[in-house]
């Protein structure tokens, strides 16, 4: 695999990272990890060991007490460098995305380039790290807040966005003067050591101290356990499941530490009678289909108007019928696979339970199997027609499964539909009405973390805040002001007169 040697990754070799040096523990085993595109084993990695964990925290926090003291525009031209190296690796890495977790060889490129983006956007943030002036309520005294760093903060990532995940965490993180500590997917981690091959240049030019970006690849219930528990994180992001994420947030929140959750969402575009149906069609197919229907931001719903029911569920079925599914290398192809055989099940399972509430399968919906697909992870993405209640559409399968669901009446009923399940990650309209466009946007509109307009639930841009609300865990990362997040706030009141008045006017003479 060209990919792999040009990103310098001998398999069978690493496991745990503190940077540049690797750590080689064997008795924990191995995680073996073949592709689901074509089945083949690619891999052994080592899984680490509590041992390795300690010793990656003792080194993260020397590293913080050297990195928290370089000015912020100085580690912004390091997240700088790191940005250049992902520039001239991005192919390889792209590629290995594609090959590892199965998306399209366009959607792993597309990953990596909001790798680059970040890293862009975290070098103008270095420099603008701000807090506010304020005016105090007694004379000759100045308030104002700033933000400090956090000190070493913990990233859990999907195997999803294998890699740009870690880079909206990490490097927002770093600039802010915090050091990392990732644990990836165990379904993913040769993508996570590729990154760390890829920084590895940039630590050694500018003589940085092991630690400041670590890896750690181990078994949740070991190795992420550890962190959820561990009070040298003070801040742990985590992105996953609903059912993961809660655990996590109460664990992190029962000794006080802070966490980012971006948790599982269950998406909706709304189609009124005035939607411009040739925008609409690909957003909703690109949100349903891509990535396999693995994004957290996947267009798991389309509620579309009575009056144009018919019509869309006709066109939507056609468009679903010219899907080419095959290796995700290959540009032809539309459809990739799923990440493992445990995915397909979840999808066939949420087939059968929905047709068995009443649902309508009116497309699709069979697992491939023959040439091409001897991996067994290719399924044909289906869309069936449901009702908003039914226990399966309100449950988020990772997964190609899109419900139909119509509604009558106006706007403010398919927002109703919308807004009626646990989670409020993503959420579209499209529709040249301003008016409905602006109900859907208002307050009493959509209750998710990102809301459209004439533009799908996925593919969401690094410059905005990315989170949802409700069972989504309502943590928001990557751009706008999610770096606070990464950062403890301070209220500083700084008396420049010559007496020591009191706040609310208290008298106290000695
Ligand atoms: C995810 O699925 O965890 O908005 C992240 C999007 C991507 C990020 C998805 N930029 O679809």
């Amino acid at each position: 695999m060209e990919f792999l040697s040009s990103l310098a990754i001998e398999a069978n070799n690493f496991g745990t990272s503190t940077g540049t040096q690797w750590r080689q523990t064997t008795e924990q085993g191995a995680f073996e990890i073949s592709s689901p595109v074509d089945g083949k084993h690619i891999a052994n990695v080592y899984k680490a060991s509590s041992e390795d964990y300690q010793h990656v925290i003792i080194t993260a926090k020397q590293a913080f007490l050297i990195w928290r003291k370089l000015t912020a525009p100085h580690r912004g031209d390091i997240v700088r460098q790191i940005g250049n190296q992902l520039r001239e690796n991005k192919q390889a890495l792209g590629e290995l995305v594609s090959y590892e977790m199965g998306k399209s060889l366009q959607e792993g490129l597309g990953e990596v380039q909001e790798m680059i983006d970040i890293c862009d956007f975290a070098v103008g943030l270095s420099r603008q790290l701000n807090g506010s002036t304020l005016h105090s309520e007694r004379p000759f005294h100045r308030m104002y807040d700033q933000y400090h760093p956090l000190g070493v903060v913990g990233v859990i990532s999907a195997f999803n966005f294998p890699v740009a995940v870690w880079s909206w965490n990490a490097m927002i993180a770093a600039i802010c003067g915090n050091v990392t500590v990732w644990k990836p997917s165990e379904k993913t981690p040769l993508t996570a050591i590729a990154c760390q091959h890829i920084i590895k240049q940039v630590l050694i030019d500018n003589q940085l101290p092991e630690g400041i970006f670590s890896l750690i690849i181990g078994e949740p219930e070991l190795i992420g356990e550890d962190m959820l528990e561990d009070r040298n994180l003070p801040l742990v992001s985590v992105t996953g499941s609903t059912r993961v994420g809660r655990h996590a947030g109460q664990k992190i929140a029962a000794r006080f530490g802070k966490s980012i959750l971006e948790l599982g969402g269950n998406n909706a575009i709304i189609l009124t009678p005035e939607a411009d149906l040739k925008l609409a069609v690909p957003g909703i197919v690109f949100g349903a289909v891509g990535t396999a229907g693995q994004r957290c931001t996947s267009t798991r719903r389309v509620i579309v108007h009575e009056s144009i029911y018919d019509q869309v569920k006709s066109i939507l079925i056609k468009a679903y019928q010219g899907l080419r599914i095959g290796s995700p290398l290959d540009e032809n192809n539309h459809v990739g696979p799923l990440i493992d055989q445990g995915a397909v099940q979840a999808f066939s399972h949420a087939i059968k339970s929905v047709t068995n509430e009443g649902g309508n399968l009116l497309c699709g919906g069979d697992v491939l199997s023959g040439e091409n697909y001897q991996s067994g992870c290719y399924v044909q993405p289906a869309i069936v027609e449901a009702e908003n209640h039914y226990q399966t559409v309100q449950h988020e399968t990772f997964a190609p499964i899109l419900y139909l669901i119509k509604y009558q009446g106006g706007v403010e009923q398919a927002i109703a539909i919308q807004n009626d399940v646990l989670q409020g990650l993503s959420s579209a309209i499209f529709s040249n009405n301003m008016r409905e466009c602006e109900i859907f946007l208002s307050h009493w509109g959509s209750d998710c973390g990102i809301a459209n307009v004439n533009i799908g639930t996925s593919g969401a841009e690094i410059g905005g805040a990315f989170g949802g609300e409700k069972e989504t865990g309502g943590g928001r990362e990557s751009g706008s002001d999610a770096w606070k997040a990464y950062m403890r706030r301070q209220t500083n009141t700084i008396n420049f007169s010559t007496e020591l008045p009191l706040a609310q006017g208290i008298k106290f003479d000695l």
